[in-house]
């Protein structure tokens, strides 16, 4: 299988995360994808696709204008405010407030903003654009008809909403895939997201569509980050009923457990008949993640891959999380291998 990456995404590294109310270095950092492609080399997987320019069309058609001119923007109204740090916003507008967006960037940034733990650097908005144009590119290797592609995308993207950034995400890359799988003429799309986190953005993205199924696995909402969406009962509305699936689990969630939800997630994508299936392909499922709590270990990867390719669906895989940065590179190969030698 070809896969897509770009030099580019090294614009993005924030100096600092806030974790426990510490400052720490971001767990997203760029030596994740060296790692992976460490990898790739390694198991011969060398066919690398350089990526087309980014293009804004698809971008534009899932997420809210003014949420992308901010981020476009964000960082020349930051300087230009004499701020001299990274922005991280710090009022939010919360229950029983207002929401109309304030033109000063630290309350504009706010009202965009999910979650603080990620800052917006000068570099960011031209990283997140070229993450996306590795989806993209890797979306039109499986739309010219590969069986399936990899994109190597960093910052990734599935927190991303339709108007809110973090979770280490801005432009929500897999949900842009499967905009462009639609706009190329496939009737219905699903996104599988087996990312430990929910798929929070892209479920946001879809949640009144029903020609494009959302299934995520992730740790429950009570527990585990994004916390604040995620439930069993988030099922679609409107037209969008029942095209959104949601695997929550607990704590200590072994791949026994785990690979049943994949299971039940992949016979509902096989109901809904799709021409195309876009991963988002986490791997801080794995036992030893260091901001996770689910107990797959570095085989289990390889069923992953397996079971996703007895779907024999046209498949773009998008990386995701993971953060355990000596596995990642074995963890996201194998899902790969599993797949291609399934
Ligand atoms: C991004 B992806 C930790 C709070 C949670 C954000 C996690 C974002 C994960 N102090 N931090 O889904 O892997
Ligand atoms: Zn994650």
């Amino acid at each position: 299988m070809k896969f897509t990456f770009s030099e580019d995404h090294r614009l993005h590294f924030p100096q600092a995360e806030l974790h426990g109310g510490e400052f720490v270095t971001p767990f997203e950092r760029p030596s994740r994808v060296e790692y992976v492609l460490n990898r790739l080399r390694t198991v011969g997987m060398t066919d690398l696709i350089a990526p087309d320019a980014y293009d804004p069309a698809p971008v534009a058609a899932i997420h809210d204008a003014g949420y992308l001119n901010f981020l476009a923007t964000a960082w020349a109204d930051w300087t230009a405010a004499g701020y001299r740090g990274e922005i991280v916003p710090t009022g939010f507008p919360m229950r029983r407030m207002q929401q109309r967006i304030p033109q000063e960037i630290d309350g504009k940034a706010g009202y965009y903003c999910l979650a603080v733990e990620t800052a917006i650097t000068g570099g960011t908005w031209a990283a997140a654009q070229s993450s996306c144009a590795v989806a993209q590119t890797a979306q039109r290797l499986v739309a010219g008809g590969d069986r399936a592609a990899f994109a190597l995308c960093r910052p990734p993207g599935h927190h991303a909403a339709i108007d809110m950034y973090g979770g280490y995400c801005f432009i929500n890359n897999a949900a842009v895939a499967a905009e462009m799988f639609r706009r190329d003429g496939a009737k219905r799309v699903a996104i599988l997201d087996v990312d430990f986190h929910h798929g929070n953005g892209t479920q946001d993205i879809f949640y009144h569509r029903d020609d494009v199924l959302f299934c995520s696995l992730h740790g429950a909402p009570e527990t585990a980050f994004p916390y604040f969406l995620g439930y069993a009962d988030e099922t679609g509305a409107g037209k969008g009923e029942g095209f959104n699936a949601n695997y929550p689990m607990p704590e200590g969630t072994p791949y026994e457990v785990w690979g049943a939800a994949l299971d039940d997630a992949a016979r509902r994508i096989a109901t809904f008949g799709p021409d195309a299936l876009v991963v988002s392909l986490g791997v801080d499922t794995f036992k030893d993640d260091p901001i996770s709590y689910f107990k797959l270990d570095s085989p289990d990867f390889l069923k992953i891959g397996q079971r996703i390719a007895r779907l024999g669906l046209p498949t773009l895989f998008v990386m995701e999380g993971g953060y355990a940065i000596g596995a990642i590179g074995l963890n996201t190969v194998n899902v790969l291998e599993g797949f291609e030698n399934a």
